[in-house]
């Protein structure tokens, strides 16, 4: 267990921030009774208290270790690599249920982003910078595999879906493909690349802006219209 340094503020906002996300979800859903539409809320609802946890445990010290790479310490905060393996897979569960996908796209999308984070995991331990590269380009060619059949399964799936439900699912699927391609740039620029052109300060705000639109942002849009998460699994 480490002490975070000036970076602490960012993850006090993203505490804040993710917990305000959650009490916004939970208040908006607690009249909810169509199981249907539950479930969005239910899967998005944990998404942001996983990751208040996790942000809490990163502000407080407890997800802060330190790993030795060629002499000199870096500062890891491995509770990111905890949250994203599960919250990662509740945003694709959302989305690929929103599509109406079939259980085998939700299998595939699952185990290519676990182990999209597991391998990335290993990159950010790895007591070696060469290594290090290595298993951040392993996770992020799974990444490209991830995004590429994400596409292929949602298109295929959209001539299912009545038009309010395509057009929620297209918005969702641009703006995740997007967000998460910034996360290998932050990480490959920022400390745990060992280049160091972003100091830890800078990558630590960068990803927290990126987690909360990519988990409060995701959930407010996608459980912005009640009629259009009524359409879900109606045919067009
Ligand atoms: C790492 C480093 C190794 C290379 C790749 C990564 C990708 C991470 C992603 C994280 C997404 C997180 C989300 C969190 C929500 O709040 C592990 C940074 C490819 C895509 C969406």
């Amino acid at each position: 267990m480490a002490t975070p340094g000036s970076e602490a503020i960012w993850l006090w906002i993203g505490t804040a921030g993710m917990f305000a996300g959650t009490m916004y979800f939970v208040a908006r859903g607690w009249g909810v009774t169509d199981p249907k539409q539950q479930l969005f809320y239910v899967l998005s609802i944990f998404v942001t208290t996983i990751a208040s946890v996790s942000y809490l445990m990163m502000a407080t010290g407890f997800g802060l270790t330190q790993v030795e790479v060629g002499g000199v310490m870096l500062d890891i905060y491995w509770a990111r690599y905890a949250d994203w393996i599960f919250t990662t897979p509740l945003l694709l569960l959302d989305l690929a249920l929103l599509a109406g996908a079939n259980r085998n796209t939700m299998y595939t999308l699952v185990g290519l982003d676990v182990l999209m984070i597991a391998t990335g995991a290993i990159a950010a331990f790895a007591a070696s910078a060469p290594v290090r590269i290595a298993w951040w380009g392993v996770s992020t060619v799974l990444l490209l595999f991830l995004l590429y059949f994400l596409v292929q399964a949602l298109n295929e799936a959209a001539d299912r879906q009545t038009e309010s439900v395509r057009s929620l699912t297209t918005r969702l699927r641009n703006m995740l493909i997007v967000l998460w391609l910034a996360y290998p740039v932050v990480w490959i620029l920022g400390t745990e690349g060992t280049i160091g052109l972003l100091p830890l300060y800078y990558e630590t705000a960068a990803f927290m802006v990126l987690d909360l639109v990519a988990k409060v942002g995701f959930g407010f849009i996608l459980l912005r219209s009640h009629s259009v998460l009524d359409q879900v699994g109606q045919r067009n």
